[in-house]
Parts: structure tokens; C-alpha cells; sequence
């Protein structure tokens, strides 16, 4: 009989200084998370396709308890990761599968998965799974670090071409990438002999996101340097911006009010309210 530890699902928790990453960059990859045979039955599934739900659907109603998407939402990292981003039981917004054929498809325009979304302290994530190895042919999806709290609506940025320090992905077998909401990103023209698959599910938090990840590293100075860090696109004023961005969710996301880098966001909510005497 497995002991109740065992029948316990697991979960590894993000620590702080993962989620100011994910809050600097906009995204979280985990490398072949997933192991070779899941993979080899993930590309199948995903062969046969994955029908839709309706928007808003738990997680528990959309997979069935032994069904292989249910399987990858609980691997112990997956879970963890998920947890700590958008809490326990998140929703599933949508899910599709992604299917580039071989020397087919065109690129798609660099895009955000919504109309300009103003939400400061939420965030929805999109989990991509990736089942086999994707070369720079296959056009793995292509993301811009550091772009998803720039507003943008939808594919109005589809203009912009090959973005210094863009991300065009590459990655082993299994390798699952969580992004949020807001970040610029596009698949890619498949140059390549082998079809590619991508199975993406957007996920809606049900609970306020603070704190939900392991928080015993708050105070590592890791933290801000993360939060701090600066992209080779941005331009020097805006690039400001999008730290003085990440400053306030950080703020939403742990609760603490006081939290700045370089006194930018206390200086500008300086109102004093007191009259002078
Ligand atoms: O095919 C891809 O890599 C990206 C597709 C996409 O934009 C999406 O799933 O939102
Ligand atoms: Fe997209």
C-alpha cells in the first residue's frame, strides 16, 4: 500500500528568485521535463488531436484523472511551476494544438494572445509542451524577453521584425515553457522535414496571485537583480518603463508595498496628503 506521502501529489514549488525572473522575462522554460516515454505518447495524443472546452473549465473537468494531459499537469516541476504562478486550481481558458507541417506554414506576425490587457496585479500564463526535440528549422516559437507588460493589442506589433535578443526556441524533447500573458511571441515557418507539434493550454487563476510560490528566499539580493535586469531592445527611457512595471507587479505578487529598486516607483506615488501648517 503506497503511504499517504506517496499518494500525495507533488509539487516543486518556484522560489523567489525563479518568479522575479519570470516577472523580468516573461517567461519560464523547465528542459525536458518531461520524460522520453510521455513523450512518445504525447506526440500521439496530440497526432489525434485534443477537443476544446469550453472557457473557464477546471482543470479536473477538462483532463480526466489518467488521461496523458493530466499526467504532464502533474509532474512534480509542471505542478509546481503552475501552482506558483496562477495557485491551485486554475481554469483552462483554451487549449489547442499546434501543428507545423513539414516546409509549411508561413511565420506568424510577432502577436500577444489578447486585445491589450490592463490587469496590473493578474496574469494568465500559457503553458506550452513541447513532445519532440525542435531545431531552429522546425520554427520553434519565437518570444521577445522582457515584452509582456509593454500593452500592445494582438498582432498590432506584427510589424516588427527580428527583435534584438529575441528567443527563437530550441529546445530538447519535453521541454515545457510557461509565458504570460502579455509576451510578444509567434511560431515560425517550418524549414524543416518533420512536423511540428506544440500543445498549448492558457490557464485563468482562481485565487489572488501573491505569494503562492516557496517564499523562503524573499530577501536573496538575487531578487532585485533579476527584477533589474535590461534587455538589448529596449530603448534606454522605455526600458525604464518596463522595470518600473516589474517593480509594481513584484509589489502585487508578494504584497509588500515597499518594495522599489532605486526609489523609481516610490517617487512618483509621493502625494502627501497632510496640510501644512
Ligand atoms: O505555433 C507556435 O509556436 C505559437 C502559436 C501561438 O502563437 C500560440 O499558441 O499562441
Ligand atoms: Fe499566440
Amino acid at each position: 500500500m503506497p503511504s499517504v506521502a506517496v499518494m500525495e501529489k507533488r509539487h516543486e514549488l518556484l522560489s523567489s528568485v525563479q518568479m522575479a525572473r519570470f516577472v523580468a522575462h516573461g517567461s519560464l522554460r523547465l528542459d525536458a521535463v518531461v520524460p522520453a516515454e510521455m513523450n512518445a505518447e504525447g506526440l500521439a495524443v496530440l497526432a489525434d488531436g485534443v477537443s476544446p472546452v469550453p472557457y473557464g473549465t477546471p482543470v479536473s473537468e477538462a483532463y480526466a484523472a489518467d488521461s496523458f494531459v493530466r499526467r504532464l499537469l502533474e509532474l512534480p516541476r509542471v505542478a509546481g511551476a503552475l501552482r506558483s504562478l496562477v495557485g491551485q486550481q486554475p481554469t483552462v481558458d483554451h487549449h489547442f494544438v499546434h501543428v507545423r507541417d513539414p516546409h509549411g506554414g508561413d511565420a506568424q506576425p510577432l502577436h500577444g494572445d489578447a486585445v491589450i490587457d490592463v490587469r496590473p496585479d493578474a496574469f494568465d500564463v500559457q503553458l506550452m509542451y513541447y513532445p519532440q526535440a525542435v531545431t531552429l528549422e522546425m520554427g520553434g516559437t519565437l518570444s521577445v524577453p522582457g515584452s509582456h507588460l509593454r500593452r500592445i493589442n494582438e498582432s498590432d506589433t506584427g510589424r516588427y521584425q527580428n527583435l534584438r535578443g529575441q528567443s527563437r526556441l530550441v529546445c530538447p524533447a519535453g521541454t515545457v515553457v510557461f509565458l504570460h500573458h502579455g509576451l510578444w511571441h509567434a511560431g515560425r515557418r517550418n524549414d524543416s522535414d518533420t512536423v511540428r507539434y506544440m500543445f498549448k493550454i492558457r490557464f485563468n487563476p482562481t485565487v489572488r496571485q501573491q505569494r503562492l510560490w516557496d517564499t523562503s528566499d524573499l530577501n536573496d539580493p538575487q531578487v532585485t537583480r533579476e527584477l533589474d535586469v535590461m534587455f538589448p531592445w529596449y530603448e534606454p527611457a522605455t526600458g525604464r518603463l518596463e522595470r518600473y512595471n516589474r517593480v509594481l507587479l513584484w509589489r502585487a505578487l508578494t504584497g509588500d508595498d515597499s518594495f522599489d529598486i532605486d526609489y523609481w516607483v516610490t517617487r512618483v506615488s509621493n502625494r502627501p496628503q497632510e496640510a501644512a501648517v
